[in-house]
């Protein structure tokens, strides 16, 4: 008999918002509660293809706004086979950011519709809970600056955070909107109560494509 698979959750928000802090807290407590779990986070920075991506946001290198969409997209494929088999080898993966920061950040650009962007990403593992932590840029300013690196302007993220408001309406996906501005802990528990929802709900299902 097959085992029971684990479960696809992403982290997404606007900057500062604590998605790295709240990921490493929640493999965490996954695995104090007996749950195999692992984190992994997008873009990831390590492969060829990451290494491309991390010259272009430190600003090393400039590549065409398309080009780029199309190497983080290719960084999620590249990464999509490991993914699959670690669900199904019963590990639940936490990840920080996925194609919704994908479509976010490019469509943010003039002359990007939400449709282009999302077509490369189409068919990737789709997600089983989608937690957007949710920061307003008034309390966001409150925490201090904005780093180096690119796309780190407050214009920028105000237009990214419109259209993760679009990516959320779609009904296709378990989004959930969390409120950043609680303490660290309470947020922790709050996304906890939701992941362990959503693990008992994937266990029994196959995995599924993005968008299709
Ligand atoms: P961090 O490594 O600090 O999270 O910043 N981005 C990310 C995109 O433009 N497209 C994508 O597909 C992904 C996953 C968001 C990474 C920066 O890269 C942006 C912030």
């Amino acid at each position: 008999m097959m085992g029971r698979r684990g479960a696809l959750i992403i982290l997404e928000g606007v900057d500062r918002a604590g998605k790295t802090t709240q990921c490493k807290k929640l493999v965490q407590a996954l695995q104090k509660n007996g749950r195999p779990a692992e984190m992994m986070r997008f873009p990831d920075r390590t492969t060829m293809i990451g290494q491309m991506i991390s010259s272009y946001l430190e600003k090393k290198t400039n590549l065409e706004d398309h080009t780029v969409h199309l190497l983080f997209s290719a960084n999620r494929w590249e990464l999509a086979p490991l993914i699959k088999k670690k669900l199904q080898q019963g590990v639940t993966l936490v990840v920080d950011r996925y194609a919704f920061s994908g479509v976010a950040f490019t469509s943010a650009k003039p002359g990007f519709c939400l449709e282009w962007c999302r077509n490369p990403d189409v068919g990737l593992p789709k997600p089983d809970l989608v937690l957007f932590l949710q920061l307003s840029p008034a309390e966001a300013a409150k925490r201090g600056q904005f780093g180096v690196e690119r796309y780190e302007t407050s214009d920028f993220q105000q237009t990214v955070q419109h259209r993760f408001n679009q990516l959320m309406k779609d009904p296709s996906l378990n989004w959930q909107v969390m409120d950043a501005t609680k303490g660290m802990e309470d947020l922790h528990q709050e996304i906890l109560r939701q992941s362990e929802a959503a693990i008992a709900e994937a266990e029994s299902q196959p995995i599924k494509e993005l968008w299709k």
